[in-house]
């Protein structure tokens, strides 16, 4: 357990008020953790920022038809092995394929693979979300 610190905040009457209703509608029960939640979203972007090492899955919807797009994506899974953790892939009717992609190294590196792969001709459509290695402050 880590010791916790209090400090104060000032805010405007009415963002309080705004931000203890939006809390409140995603489940938090106390306004201290939806704001540790937000200060933690905070340093997730700074580690994004800072090219440090985070997590990242790549969901990305494409034409089964497309010549060549599998062998292209796997051949830039193999070139980038160290930092591919698995695959998944799914058939999602006759014409599509629905694949997610999680990978773990230097945020950088891996959002440069994420535009690289999402230009290939054939790719409908693909997000890439990053997140914490869960290593660090918590
Ligand atoms: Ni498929």
């Amino acid at each position: 357990m880590k010791t916790l610190i209090r400090t104060g905040i000032s805010l405007e009457k009415d963002l309080l008020r705004r931000f203890d209703h939006a809390a409140r509608k995603k489940g938090y029960t106390n306004r201290s953790e939806a704001i540790r939640d937000l200060v933690r979203d905070f340093a997730v972007r700074e580690d994004i920022r800072e090219d440090r090492p985070v997590v990242g899955t790549l969901t990305m919807v494409y034409n089964h038809h497309q010549r060549d797009l599998a062998g292209r994506l796997i051949d830039t899974q193999h070139r980038t092995h160290p930092m591919m953790l698995a695959t998944t892939h799914v058939h999602l009717d006759h014409d599509n394929c629905l694949e997610v992609v999680l990978m773990k190294g230097r945020s950088r590196a891996i959002q440069e693979l994420a535009d690289r792969i999402l230009s290939l001709r054939g790719v409908k459509h693909g997000r890439l979300v990053l997140t914490t290695t869960g290593q660090g402050p918590k």
